[in-house]
């Protein structure tokens, strides 16, 4: 585990595959190809100093490509877009749209007519091929709306050592928002399920990076039975306005509890298998874990690689920010969410004297299930200096988070160690 979790919020990142990363810094290899993504030679490119970003690529990409969104989201790459929040941004109970977490893997489509859009379901074990209009799926089906969380498989990858490549998400590629829409299961039934359904898989409208159109970037699903649970929804609307452009726009898949890549965006085909769904990233190493756990760096072959199924049980304080200070005869509040995959969190407790005791929270029942959960306490410390406070959840079966980085993987998924805020006491 590296020193400090919390500073990572703020630690620069990892060069992306270009060598450039908004928040990170230029390779030297890339300063020398900065001409072609500023969109003019960079004069003096020599001698621009490495560990800067141009300003000119700063404000181009916040403009253009993170539309909708808050400026204080930590972008961690520009192409495809990527963009989590600190947790101190996600203190609501419910996820404003600006601070909801970004997880692209391709180009989103930029072509999006709402009165065109058609959702077509098809496959081997489905009856028939139905599509509908956006105005089908909204008068054809009973409305629902529930609160879901949605956490990327990767969320807290940055931890992992060795390091994991990929995104490297720090605690905040989470969020739970109100989403409303209509059951998959309504629509599955609506096109007939044979006998033979084993799984689901999505397609969205995104286009691959490579530009080309006949590859897709990602194309995951779930069984059946997740699919047909109640909370697992066809959704067109985020906290009662549409989907904001970058999380689906305008239709959307949503499961609570299993990695957010099952959540297909921009949706347009639903494939009914017979089989385990075999898109991209469905296969190989992708949201894959070591069916048995593994030594750190160890090499695992494909076929010794399980699919995620459940998110791990994981919290995270939201207030105060970490680096707090207070006076010594003040009592502190914190604050945060928990959540799990599957059942509801039953206990929350934090310690401030680094896990030696624990001490309940306040904790809410969820709105309903996938909801995560609200916990709160006040602390008083015994002496000035330096403090964190920590949090942990265990669930209805008794599981519980661990205080370290749990099992090593080779994609740096479910990392669900307990979050760790510093607090600094001063004499009053
Ligand atoms: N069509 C499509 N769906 C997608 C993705 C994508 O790149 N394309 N990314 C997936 C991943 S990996 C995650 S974590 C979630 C992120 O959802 P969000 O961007 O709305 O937070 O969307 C999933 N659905
Ligand atoms: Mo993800």
């Amino acid at each position: 585990m590296k020193q400090n979790r919390s500073k990572n919020i703020q630690r620069k990142r990892e060069p992306s595959s270009k060598g450039l990363s908004r928040r990170g810094f230029i390779s030297k290899g890339a300063v020398s190809t900065l001409g072609l993504v500023l969109g003019s030679e960079m004069v003096f490119a020599n001698n621009f100093p490495k560990g800067l970003i141009p300003v000119g690529l700063i404000e181009n990409d916040n403009a253009d490509d993170l539309i909708g969104k808050h400026k204080d989201l930590i972008i961690l790459n520009d192409r495809p877009v990527n963009a989590e929040a600190p947790p101190h941004l996600l203190d609501d109970n419910i996820t404003p749209r600006d601070l909801f977490f970004v997880r692209n893997n391709g180009v989103p489509p930029s072509d999006i007519n709402v009165d065109t859009w058609t959702l077509t379901i098809e496959g081997e074990s489905a009856e028939t091929t139905k599509t509908y209009t956006l105005e089908d799926l909204k008068t054809k089906f009973k409305e629902h709306s529930y609160q879901i969380t949605l956490e990327c498989g990767g969320n807290g990858r940055s931890e992992y050592n060795p390091p994991a490549k990929g995104n490297q998400w720090s605690l905040g590629a989470v969020g739970c928002a109100t989403w409303t829409g209509i059951r998959l299961r309504d629509v599955l039934e609506d096109v007939g399920v044979k006998d033979s359904a084993v799984y689901i898989g999505y397609y969205g409208k995104d286009t691959h990076l490579s530009g080309d159109a006949d590859k897709k970037t990602i194309s995951r699903g779930v069984p059946i039975s997740k699919a047909m649970e109640d909370e697992s929804l066809i959704a067109w609307s985020m906290n009662g306005e549409d989907l904001p452009m970058h999380n689906g726009y305008p239709l959307r898949l949503v499961f609570g509890g299993w990695p957010a890549s099952c959540s297909g965006k921009w949706l347009e085909k639903i494939v009914i298998r017979d089989k385990v769904h075999d898109g991209p990233k469905m296969i190989g190493q992708s949201y894959r874990v070591p069916c048995e756990t593994v030594a750190p760096g160890a090499k695992v072959a494909d076929e010794d690689m399980c699919i995620i199924e459940e998110m791990p049980i994981k919290s995270l304080i939201t207030y105060p920010r970490t680096g707090a200070s207070i006076k010594l005869n003040q009592t502190l509040s914190i604050r945060g969410h928990a959540w799990c995959g599957s059942s509801a969190v039953s206990t929350t407790e934090y310690s401030i004297d680094f896990g030696a005791t624990w001490k309940k929270c306040t904790l809410t029942k969820p709105a309903n299930r996938h909801a995560w959960q609200h916990f709160s306490a006040k602390m008083k410390f015994p002496k000035v200096g330096y403090y964190e406070v920590w949090a942990r959840a265990t669930d209805e079966a008794g599981r519980s988070q661990p205080m370290i980085v749990p099992g090593w993987n080779p994609k740096g998924y479910l990392n669900n160690a307990c979050h760790r805020i510093a607090v600094r006491v001063t004499a009053s």
